[in-house]
């Protein structure tokens, strides 16, 4: 299935965001295990799996329409970072970044008449829409929560957070 060079080029350039994406959760994970924010720290964890498996679909949409994947060079990312709240929402930054590349490459594909890379894309689409509000809302809680007593029930609330295999991947297996 041909694909265009420009289109192409935003697929591997996309694999690299989301492993850069699993790496900037780690750095988070990392500053919060540091203060015994175990709870908060594993919803990073989780995060950060997720991104892995976002990063697998653009991979394995690429093998699927006969294209090789690139690994290209990763950012460094830091593990420093203010407090919860701050976490919380530079990840919001972060998403809306990968958002706006999200769009980049649906805005190529829409110019590309390319209909099977578009319904690919929409899976994404909705995914970071829930990323960003899921953002929005530990913000917010925290927010409330001001570094009373309520910031424990929210960081024991976070440890119950798991690793799901979504049940509608937007392309098949490899
Ligand atoms: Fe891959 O959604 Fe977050 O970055």
């Amino acid at each position: 299935m041909a694909m265009s060079k420009k289109l192409l080029d935003l697929f591997n350039e996309q694999i690299k965001y989301e492993y850069d994406s699993r790496n900037v959760y780690f750095g988070m994970e990392s500053y919060l295990r540091d203060l015994s924010w175990d709870g908060f720290a594993n919803f990073f964890h989780i995060q950060a799996d997720e991104e892995m498996v976002h990063c697998r679909y653009f991979m394995e949409y690429l093998a699927f329409t006969g294209h090789k994947w690139e690994m290209r060079a990763l950012d460094e990312q830091t593990n420093e970072y203010e407090s919860v709240l701050d976490v919380f929402k530079k990840g919001l930054e972060h998403e809306k970044l990968i958002s706006g590349r999200i769009k980049k490459l649906y805005d190529q594909a829409f110019e590309d008449r390319d209909y099977h890379a578009m319904k690919f894309l929409d899976w994404y689409i909705q995914e970071q829409a829930e990323e960003e509000d899921n953002f929005s809302t530990w913000i917010n809680r925290i927010e409330r929560a001001k570094d009373g007593p309520g910031m424990t029930i929210l960081d024991q609330e976070a440890a119950a957070r798991t690793f799901v295999l979504p049940t509608n991947p937007p392309v098949k297996p490899l």
